[in-house]
């Protein structure tokens, strides 16, 4: 009597094709790991900016971020971004390479290959979460309800836990594939050309939208989502339309409430500008990646803490008179807030503020995300 077939040898004989059956060379370990290099690379430099990004946001007693130089944070910012857009035609071809995997037979060979699988799905989850979130935000495009900036942070650790374990399991499979050619002698090479087309369209998209930030790529880059034009040369994120704050930003009877330990005072725009200016060159930088410089004039955020008679040590809460929405507030660490060149602008460049650039005042500071340079402000407080 025939012996009935073990559920493993079931599995073994499900209708469909094998991993052998693609003849393809491209579906091999020595192009897999050469393209999981660049890849890990990129993530990896996505995870670390974007860490910064998120504690300049959320600042904790341990984290100090630096005032010099000022395009600090325009360039760790720009690097997220362009490694993020520059991991999607990586991601796309590694993933060609291994998809013939996806027809092993059987699927599960034991617990530990069981967990093997499911990480990678993970990973493979976490990266096309991270890499579409990321390129939808930029595109200013919210088709979902949770909050970006918190969902896309907690992935970016799933991502780079799940990548973690995946380069541990897999090191002595990498060693080996990238120890070998990547073509047998007289091969084809379809391995490098494959390779080759995937470098230059990762470096395609990146010069194709870059120019957001990189000034001398600006022309090339036509997918560019900024390409620095705006009211005085910058970009503009946030209308004062959009905001809100159309008839308040215009009221003749505006004034900036400054609080601190010394007391209250409410100044007129006229007083603002009879106090000592100061000029600095500063970027936007955005939390999306485009950035501009541009020249801002204005009272450094140290002299008004002093006239409330707050302490050098101190840091400064900014309130705009927008009502609503995450960005109508920012805490300014006291390490800026001494800085100089951290100033509540009235001019850019010749002219007092344009209305969208934060008209009649606004905070800029150095090596700071543009989501913390608070426009139309109302009020400016000492805090600690
Ligand atoms: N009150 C207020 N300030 C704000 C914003 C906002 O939405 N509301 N957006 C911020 C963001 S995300 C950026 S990138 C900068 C852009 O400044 P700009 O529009 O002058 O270039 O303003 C910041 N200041
Ligand atoms: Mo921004």
């Amino acid at each position: 009597m025939a012996r009935r077939p073990t559920v493993a040898e079931r599995l073994d004989t499900l209708p469909g094709p094998r991993p052998e059956d693609f003849g393809s060379r491209l579906h091999d370990e020595r192009l897999t790991a050469r393209l999981g290099v660049w890849l890990g690379a990129a993530f990896l430099i996505c995870f670390v900016t974007g860490v910064i990004s998120h504690l300049l946001q959320h600042p904790t007693s341990w984290w100090g971020w630096p005032t010099q130089p000022v395009n600090l944070y325009r360039v760790t910012q720009g690097l997220h971004v362009i490694s993020g857009t520059a991991a999607v035609p990586l991601l796309l071809a590694k993933l060609f390479t291994v998809y013939p995997r996806l027809f092993e037979r059987p699927p599960v060979r034991s617990l530990v290959h069981g967990l093997e699988r499911l990480s990678i799905l993970v990973l493979v989850g976490a990266a096309f979460f991270e890499l579409v979130t990321g390129l939808v935000n930029i595109a200013h495009w919210y088709p979902w309800s949770f909050s970006f900036p918190r969902a896309h942070y907690a992935m970016g650790w799933v991502l780079i836990g799940a990548l973690t374990l995946h380069i541990a399991v897999k090191l002595p499979v990498i060693r080996s594939a990238l120890g070998a050619p990547l073509e047998e002698a007289g091969g084809s090479g379809s391995r490098r050309t494959f390779l080759r087309a995937t470098g230059l369209s990762a470096l395609g998209v990146v010069v194709a939208t870059a120019g957001s930030t990189v000034p001398w790529l600006r022309d090339l880059s036509v997918l560019a989502v900024r390409d620095g034009s705006g009211p005085q040369g910058v970009p503009v994120n946030k209308t004062a339309g959009a905001a809100g704050v159309l008839e308040s930003a215009r009221d003749p009877a505006w004034t900036l409430t400054v609080a601190g330990p010394g007391g209250e005072v409410a100044l007129t725009l006229a007083e603002l500008r009879a106090m000592a200016q100061r000029t600095a060159d500063l970027p936007i930088a955005c939390v999306e990646g485009w950035s501009a410089s541009a020249t801002w004039t204005g009272v450094p955020v140290r002299d008004l803490v002093a006239l409330v008679g707050g302490s050098r040590d101190a840091d400064v809460r900014f309130e705009s008179l927008q009502t609503g929405g995450s960005y109508r507030s920012s805490v300014l660490p006291a390490r800026h807030a001494r800085d100089g060149r951290s100033l509540v602008a009235l001019d850019l460049g010749d002219e007092p503020l344009h209305l969208d650039h934060g008209y009649p005042a606004r905070l800029i500071a150095p090596s700071r995300p543009g989501v913390l340079q608070t426009k139309w402000l109302s009020r400016v407080e000492v805090v600690a």
